[in-house]
C-alpha cells in the first residue's frame, strides 16, 4: 500500500507527534504520570491512527526508527513535566511493540533516549503487551531483564486480554499491571466486576501496581476506588493530548 512510503517519510517530515494521556492517583485524582501515544497526520488522510499503521511499521521494520523516535520524543518531554511539576514527579509510560523488541537493539535505544534527556531512568515507564511475552519467550525474557537493569519500570498493558497465564506474572519482571478497559465495558455488571477485583487482588498479592484503563463514569472511579486499584486512566480524567496541554494539565492537577 501506499501508506507503507508515506510512512517512511513520515520521521524526516515531522509528521509524527506524541500526544500524552494522564494516570492519576484514585485515592484524590492526583497525576501519577503519562501515557505517551503515537499519533501520525498524514498530509492527504489527516489523523491515522496507530492502530492502523503500527502493523505496517512492524511488517516493514520502520518500528524501529519510529520506536526510537517515540523514545527520544517521550523522554525529552517527560524530562520537561518532571522539571515543570510541583509535587511528585510524574512518570511517562511508553509503548513497545513486539517487533520493537525482538528487532531493534532496544536496550541501547532506551539508554540513549534517557542519558539524551536526562530523565532518571525511575521516572520512565515501559508498556508491552502479553504477546510478546508469549512470542519467543527466551529472547523476550533477556531483553525485559536488561530493560529492568537500566532502572526503569515495566508494565503489562491490556491485561486479561491475551493468552497469558498467571505463571508468565512470575517469570517476566513486571511492576505494573494495566487491567483492560474490557473490564470495565459493562460498568456495573457483576461478572466484569468480579474479574476487575481478581486482577486487583493480583496485583496486592504480588506486590504489582495497577492501572485500570478506560474509565469514563465517576461510578466506576469510585468502585475501582473502593476495591484497592491505585491507578485509573481514561476519558473521566483526560483524553490523550498535545505537549503544552501536558504541561498545563500537570499544572492544574497537582
Ligand atoms: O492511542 P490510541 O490512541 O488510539 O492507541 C491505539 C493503540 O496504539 C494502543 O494499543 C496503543 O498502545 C498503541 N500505540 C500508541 N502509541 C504507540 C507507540 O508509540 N508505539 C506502539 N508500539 N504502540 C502505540
Ligand atoms: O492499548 P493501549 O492501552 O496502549 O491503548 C490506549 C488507548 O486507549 C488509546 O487509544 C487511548 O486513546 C484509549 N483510551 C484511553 N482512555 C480511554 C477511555 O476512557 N475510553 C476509551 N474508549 N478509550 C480510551
Ligand atoms: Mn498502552
Ligand atoms: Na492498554
Amino acid at each position: 500500500l501506499e501508506l507503507r512510503t508515506d510512512l517512511q517519510r513520515a520521521i524526516a517530515t515531522d509528521q509524527l507527534e506524541l500526544h500524552y494521556q494522564p494516570i492519576v492517583h484514585l485515592a484524590d485524582g492526583s497525576v501519577s504520570g503519562f501515557e505517551a501515544l503515537l499519533r501520525w497526520h498524514h498530509p492527504e488522510r489527516g489523523m491515522v491512527s496507530p492502530t492502523e499503521f503500527i502493523p505496517i511499521a512492524e511488517e516493514t521494520g520502520l518500528v524501529v526508527p519510529i520506536g526510537r523516535w517515540v523514545l527520544r520524543e517521550g523522554c525529552r518531554h517527560a524530562r520537561r513535566l518532571v522539571t515543570a511539576s510541583q509535587g511528585a514527579a510524574p512518570r511517562m509510560s511508553i509503548n513497545l511493540s513486539l517487533k520493537q523488541i525482538q528487532h531493534s537493539d532496544i536496550v541501547a535505544d532506551v539508554r540513549d533516549a534517557l542519558a539524551e534527556s536526562g530523565l532518571a531512568p525511575e521516572r520512565l515507564v515501559l508498556e508491552i503487551t502479553e504477546s510478546v511475552l508469549m512470542d519467543d519467550t527466551d529472547l523476550a525474557v533477556g531483553r525485559l531483564r536488561d530493560l529492568k537493569a537500566l532502572g526503569v519500570g515495566l508494565a503489562l498493558d491490556d491485561f486479561g486480554t491475551g493468552y497469558s497465564s498467571l505463571s508468565y506474572l512470575s517469570r517476566f519482571p513486571v511492576d505494573i499491571l494495566k487491567m483492560d478497559r474490557s473490564f470495565l465495558s459493562e460498568g456495573s455488571s457483576p461478572d466484569v466486576r468480579s474479574l476487575a477485583t481478581a486482577v486487583v487482588g493480583l496485583g496486592a498479592t504480588l506486590g504489582l501496581e495497577v492501572v485500570a484503563e478506560g474509565i469514563e463514569l465517576a461510578e466506576q472511579w469510585d468502585a475501582l476506588h473502593d476495591l484497592g486499584c491505585g491507578l485509573g486512566q481514561g476519558f473521566l480524567f483526560a483524553r490523550p493530548m498535545d505537549a503544552e496541554a501536558s504541561l498545563a494539565f500537570l499544572a492544574r492537577t497537582p
